[in-house]
């Protein structure tokens, strides 16, 4: 599809519930924050939005990316052994190059609490130095080329879940 992200903000719209996820093997138009790229090619990693509901005052929406963040570096230590940082708010780093990268985005109601909020994540999971391009090789990682390992989409994808379930 176009952009995961676009998708759960159509279906958010219409009305889909909490917990609602969009995942996508490709994304033609997969977007960054401020109208940047994410370059998301087919079967190379996990491109997914999450629909939330969160019964919270808008001010607290910089929480939402921030624990998202948390909940991923969490999962990928878990299931890698290797260590992961974070440059908050929403890059989550692996041997000092980006890894993966989160996009919330929000609906607020009349009386400025939040309607409902759109998160995106993409992690690179299979992705190969041709993959990123000259352009993004020096600053994009993925966990196969920091451990050679091939993880299962379904894996990390559960790994995050459960790990954001409790922080949520
Ligand atoms: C982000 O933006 O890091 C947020 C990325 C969110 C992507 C997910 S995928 C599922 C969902 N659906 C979407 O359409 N988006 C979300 P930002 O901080 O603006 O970083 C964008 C910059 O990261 C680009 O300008 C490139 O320099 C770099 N970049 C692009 N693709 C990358 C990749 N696959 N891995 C690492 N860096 C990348």
């Amino acid at each position: 599809m176009d952009s995961t992200n676009l998708k759960a903000l159509e279906l958010a719209k219409q009305g889909a519930a909490e917990g609602t996820i969009v995942i996508a093997a490709r994304q033609t138009a997969g977007r960054g924050r401020m109208r940047r790229k994410w370059e998301s090619p087919e079967g190379k990693g996990l491109w997914f939005s999450m629909i939330l509901r969160p019964t919270i005052a808008a001010e607290y929406c910089a929480q939402i990316t921030l624990l998202t963040a948390v909940a991923a570096v969490k999962a990928l230590q878990v299931l890698t052994d290797k260590k992961f940082s974070i440059k908050w708010p929403n890059d989550i780093m692996l041997d000092g190059k980006k890894v993966c990268g989160i996009l919330a985005e929000m609906a607020l109601t009349a009386d400025g609490s939040i309607e409902y909020a759109v998160v995106g994540i993409g992690i690179n999971i299979n992705m190969s130095s041709e993959d990123f391009g000259a352009q993004l090789e020096a600053t994009a990682t993925s966990l196969y080329l920091a451990t050679g390992i091939e993880y299962e989409h379904e894996q990390v994808l559960k790994a995050f879940l459960d790990e954001f379930d409790l922080l949520y």
